[in-house]
C-alpha cells in the first residue's frame, strides 16, 4: 500500500490516521507540489494528496479512502453502528468541509481588521454548534464524536485542532470556554499514539500560515 501524502496537509493528514489507528503498514510518499511526478499523478488524478495505491488500484478523496479503508480492513472499526449513526457521521464529516473549514480559512485569509470580529464570531458559533449538536446529542459520557470509540468524524475533525495554535498565534482564536467538551475532545484526541506519532510542533503551523495571515489580528 502507498499513501502520497504531505506534512502540511490536513486531508492527507486525516488518512495517515486512519492507517495508524488500524495499525496497517503502508509506504509513505511525501510529495512536493511544485514537482508533481508522473507516478503521482498516476494515482491522483486530481493532483491531490491523499491519494492511495492498492491492490492495484488508485483511490483518492480523503473521505473515501478513509470509508475504503474501514471497509477493507475492518478491524478496529472506525465507523459507528447502524445506518443511521453511519449517516450522522457523514453529516458531520461534510459540516467539517463545507461549513466550518471554509470560515476557519476565511479567518486567516482575511487582512481587514474591521471584518475580523464577524469572520471570529462565525467560527465560534460553528463550534459551539459541534458542541450543542454533537457532543450534546451524540457522545454520551465517551470523549470522542460517537461516544467511547473514536470514529472516522473524529479523524476528519482533527487536524484542523492540531492547526489551531496558528490561529490564536495569528488570529487569537481558540476553542470557546463554553464548549468544554469540545475542548476535552481535543484533549483526548491529542493524547493518542496515532496523533502523537505524526504531530506537529505549534511552531511549525504558526510559520507555514506566515504568509497566509501576514500580522497579528485580536477581536
Ligand atoms: N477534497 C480533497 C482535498 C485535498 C487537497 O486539497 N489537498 C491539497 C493539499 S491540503 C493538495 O493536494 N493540493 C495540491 C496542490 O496544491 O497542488 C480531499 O479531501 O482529499
Amino acid at each position: 500500500m502507498e499513501l502520497f501524502t504531505a506534512r502540511v496537509c490536513p486531508y492527507a493528514h486525516r488518512t495517515r490516521l486512519a492507517l495508524l489507528e488500524k495499525g496497517l503498514g503502508f509506504e509513505h510518499i511525501e510529495v512536493d507540489f511544485k514537482n508533481k511526478t508522473e507516478r503521482f499523478l498516476s494515482v491522483s488524478p486530481y493532483g491531490k494528496v491523499p491519494a492511495l495505491f492498492h491492490d492495484g488500484q488508485t483511490i483518492y478523496e480523503s473521505a473515501i479512502i478513509n470509508e475504503y479503508l474501514d471497509e477493507v480492513f475492518p478491524d478496529p472499526p472506525l465507523m459507528p453502528e447502524g445506518p443511521v449513526l453511519r449517516a450522522k457521521a457523514r453529516i458531520w464529516n461534510h459540516y467539517c468541509n463545507e461549513y466550518f473549514t471554509p470560515d476557519l480559512y476565511a479567518v486567516i485569509r482575511n487582512r481587514d481588521r474591521a471584518k475580523h470580529g464577524e469572520l471570529a464570531g462565525q467560527v465560534a458559533e460553528r463550534l459551539r454548534f459541534v458542541e450543542r449538536e454533537a457532543f450534546g446529542v451524540l457522545s454520551g459520557d465517551g470523549p470522542y464524536w460517537f461516544g467511547d470509540r473514536i470514529s472516522l468524524t473524529d479523524l476528519a475533525w482533527y487536524p484542523y485542532f492540531e492547526r489551531l495554535p496558528a490561529w490564536t498565534h495569528w488570529r487569537d482564536i481558540s476553542i470557546p470556554e463554553d464548549c468544554p467538551r469540545l475542548i476535552a475532545w481535543a484533549e483526548a484526541m491529542a493524547g493518542r499514539s496515532s496523533v502523537q506519532s505524526v504531530a506537529n510542533e505549534a511552531d511549525y503551523y504558526i510559520e507555514r500560515f506566515r504568509d497566509r495571515a501576514g500580522e497579528r489580528m485580536a477581536a
